[in-house]
């Protein structure tokens, strides 16, 4: 379909035209960076023309509008999916080749942008194309990191990060919006001034720092609607730059320092997924975006409207996780100081506007802030979470009177600490979880006593990914293999893929779908020999973990049992075996000792098995350098089983197991997260379950009497395994390099409880899955099935369903189209 602002000669013409404007070349000259610039530039231009046709319509239509507020945004690379939402792909590909050039090529130039961890953060990225394409008047807002997250390089089986400088050519689809600043105060302290003519307290900020926010926004395009919204990502700048006169007062020291606050708050995202550093600078990037993204918004509301009461009936703040909080804070401070409403009419509209996503039930990734640090920063911003927090124990008194057990567990401030989730909570009108079990163990568990108290506030809304970019783009084979057999509905209505059902049984569709997934995996092995240097047979079994690298994701289980294969293909040479690639890809945060301890175990146990000549290549192992979003949908349209073997009740939802199912890969994993409602969806027997369930995880938690060195003892295969991390197999001799692996599992010393995350309790059942899966893939024809049937049964899992669940539950969007 050729969108109608896209015509081929113009375009190859604009390219033309910016290869000489930007570089002074002809378009032999250029070279492929300069190429991608200028397409990108080319293709921009076009977007803008959409952007400026939604604006006008969302001013003719005044919306209600969500502002998704987020630390990160994991886009990846923009210049592919804005050509497969203007529906021009194929034309711009054609366009390109008449040109000498072969757009895959020039779309690798793009740096990927990656403004985010993991599954949080590629979450937002899959909600705000949902938005645009399902129609709805969307901002994200967010943080332009001048660092994203780092790239990982493997140095001796080592990872090593390497600074991610992603804005260092520049980058063809941001605009910058000086227009647009905010101010945005940090330090000092508060005054109280009495006002008489209204009889009340004003509060003023003093002494204070300040540092200028300044917007770049960038076009999210929906697909073919010409509705294009906006994330909206705030850099630092110095006011002083601005405010030069303070040199002049001799306020020099100031100077500096705002300057230097300036510099360091957009730096660099912080590298960890699922935990929580307490650091200072982080509190700073959390104020900062939240304070320039309320404002603005506040500001943007009050020129369309006169009257802030009716706020909730217009805007709704989405705090994804607990990272943007401080929303709450902020949006009183302006109604109260700026806007001088009473505490009671600022509470009724904050509490219908802002809204909370609960991402994780690991402790560890709770925010707490001691005060300290708090009120020092954000002196008016605590000033104001202590009254809430005085408010809050009223009223969990007068609900619970002589309790102090309640209060103790649910107030906002206590122990010397801001409890962030506790804010988000008391502050909201929704709390919801990201999977119907997650939701279910809030309920019961992490956040019973304020289910107890708000029941009505908590609700589910199971993840989901968007099919434009993980199949439509990521897997073009299937993809048009798809459209042939059910037309193309399924890339804005995703149930549709349920049409394939009948296929499912059908010997020419198994065959046709499984060259599809042959020829992906001979792409993918292609990649892992550039670069890798390692040969892998596209004919074996591609069993595949990539996400980020933590204890309870279990990457250590899969790694032991590949060492537990490898000795039994040595002990039994003769045994029936079928080969397996056991691919992984993963990064570890930076100072996570033992998950950068695992990769290393990866890599050895790598080095051991794909170099031993007597195996035949029946097992080879490979870790994929880097493993981020542009090589992530290369990799989920080459697998064949999907490893989701997170510590039952661990994994808030999970979005990689999702996207492993549309591309037509069969799971092995624990009832955990989303993988409970993927079974519910594709059958128990199009899925191979095992391990604890989360009730057995949460009761040894709770009661205890969990023994791992019984299974030590019992098992002479585990023993053997666990062994050989301490006796040099897998490390040329050195006894210690894996010491505190072994620890990690046996010895009570090295953590609270040995073998936290239950990996030998699981893993004889997880062994036996396993085997399971050898056994069905034998059998072409039904595996054959399997795999349709996980595409056609994938449909809950986009996330257009997700945000319409959104809409319809928590935010109550007008749906706009752009007139025609
Ligand atoms: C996470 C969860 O761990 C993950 O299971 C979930 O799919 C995503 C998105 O909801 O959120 N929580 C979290 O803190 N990170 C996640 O990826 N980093």
């Amino acid at each position: 379909m050729l969108d109608n602002n896209f015509k081929k000669e113009e375009f190859k013409k604009s390219v033309k035209e910016n290869v000489k404007m930007l570089y002074r070349k002809t378009i032999e000259e250029a070279s492929q960076e300069q190429i991608f610039q200028a397409v990108s530039l080319a293709v921009k231009d076009v977007i803008i023309d959409n952007w400026l046709l939604t604006q006008k319509q969302y001013e003719k239509d005044d919306p209600k509008i969500v502002y998704y507020l987020s630390m990160e945004f994991l886009m990846g690379r923009a210049l592919g999916n804005n050509l497969i939402n203007l529906c021009a792909y194929n034309e711009v590909k054609e366009a390109l080749e008449e040109l000498g050039f072969d757009l895959n090529v020039i779309e690798d130039q793009e740096p990927d942008p990656a403004l985010g961890n993991g599954g949080l953060g590629r979450l937002a990225a899959c909600f705000l194309d949902s938005l645009a394409t399902l129609g709805y008047c969307a901002y994200g807002c967010g943080i332009r990191y001048h660092y994203g997250l780092f790239k990982q390089k493997i140095e001796n089986g080592f990872q090593v990060e390497v600074p991610d400088n992603w804005l260092k050519d520049g980058y063809p689809f941001e605009l910058r919006r000086p227009e647009y600043a905010k101010e945005v105060k940090f330090g000092g302290y508060v005054k109280v001034v009495y006002d008489p003519a209204t009889g009340r307290n004003n509060f003023v900020q003093e002494g204070y720092q300040s540092v200028l926010a300044i917007p770049y926004d960038m076009p999210i395009v929906g697909y073919n609607n010409k509705i294009v919204n906006t994330l909206r990502i705030w850099d630092a700048q110095a006011i002083s730059e601005f405010q030069l006169d303070l040199f002049d007062k001799g306020d020099y020291r100031k100077a500096v320092e705002q300057e230097n606050l300036a510099k360091n708050i957009c730096d660099v995202l912080y590298p960890n997924d699922n935990h929580y550093a307490g650091k200072e600078l982080r509190l700073k990037q959390q104020y900062f975006f939240i304070s320039a993204s309320i404002q603005a918004a506040i500001e943007k509301y009050k020129k369309s409207h006169n009257d802030l009461h009716d706020l909730p009936k217009k805007v709704t703040f989405q705090l994804n996780d607990t990272h943007p909080t401080m929303t709450v804070a902020e949006l009183m401070r302006i109604l109260l100081d700026e806007e001088g409403m009473t505490w009671e009419e600022a509470w009724e509209i904050t509490t219908h506007t802002c809204a909370y996503t609960n991402h994780t039930i690991m402790a560890e990734a709770l925010e707490k802030w001691p005060i300290e640090l708090f009120s020092k920063l954000l002196p008016r911003i605590y000033q104001i979470i202590e009254e809430i927090n005085r408010r809050f124990i009223q009223e969990i008194n007068n609900k619970y009177p002589g309790n102090q057990e309640k209060v103790r567990k649910m107030a906002i401030i206590y122990d010397g600490q801001v409890k962030m989730a506790h804010l988000a909570i008391a502050g909201g009108y929704s709390v919801n979880g990201v999977a119907r079990l997650h939701t279910e163990i809030l309920k019961k568990q992490e956040l019973k006593d304020f289910y107890e108290m708000y029941p009505n506030k908590f609700n589910n809304k199971t993840n989901g990914i968007t099919q434009r970019r993980f199949l439509l783009h990521g897997n073009p084979l299937l993809a048009d293999w798809v459209t042939d057999h059910i037309g193309d509905g399924w890339i804005t209505d995703l149930a549709q893929l349920s049409k394939l059902k009948v296929y499912a049984d059908d010997k020419r569709a198994q065959q046709e779908f499984m060259n599809i997934k042959y020829q992906n995996k001979v792409r993918l092995a292609k990649y892992i020999m550039e670069n890798n240097g390692i040969e892998v047979d596209p004919r074996s079994i591609f069993d595949v973990q990539v996400k980020r690298l933590h204890e309870y994701k279990r990457q250590l289980m899969n790694i032991l049992h590949v060492m537990y294969l490898y000795n039994q293909i040595k002990e039994h040479p003769e045994m029936d075996f079928y080969p397996r690639t056991f691919i992984f890809g993963a990064k570890a945060a930076a100072g996570y000792v033992r998950a950068k301890l695992t990769i290393k175990l990866i890599n050895a146990v790598a080095d051991v098995v794909n170099n031993d000549k007597s195996i035949n290549g029946k097992l080879k192992v490979v870790f994929i350098e880097n493993y981020r979003v542009s090589n992530a949908e290369m990799i989920f349209a080459a697998a064949d089983v999907s490893e989701q073997i997170s510590t039952a009740s661990k994994e808030a939802s999970g979005t990689g197991n999702m996207k492993f199912m549309l591309n037509g890969a069969v799971t092995i994993g624990t009832m955990d997260g989303a993988n409970v409602e993927i079974v519910e969806e594709v059958g128990q027997e199009n899925a191979f379950i095992f391990g604890l369930s989360s009730d057995e995880v949460i009761n040894f938690e709770n009661h205890g009497g969990y023994d791992p060195m019984q299974y030590f003892n019992n098992d002479p295969d585990i023993r053997n395994v666990l062994m050989q991390l301490i006796n040099g197999t897998y490390s040329n001799g050195d006894f210690e390099l894996f010491r505190d692996i072994y620890d990690s599992l046996l010895n009570t010393k090295s953590s609270d409880r040995a073998d936290t995350y239950f990996i030998l309790a699981d893993f004889k059942a997880y062994a036996e899955a396993q085997k399971r899966v050898e056994e069905a893939y034998k059998d072409e024809a039904g595996w054959a099935e399997k795999a349709l049937l996980n595409t056609a049964c994938s449909g809950k899992f986009t996330s257009d369903r997700t945000i319409q669940q959104y809409v319809d539950e928590i935010w109550h969007l007008d749906k706009v189209t752009i007139d025609k």
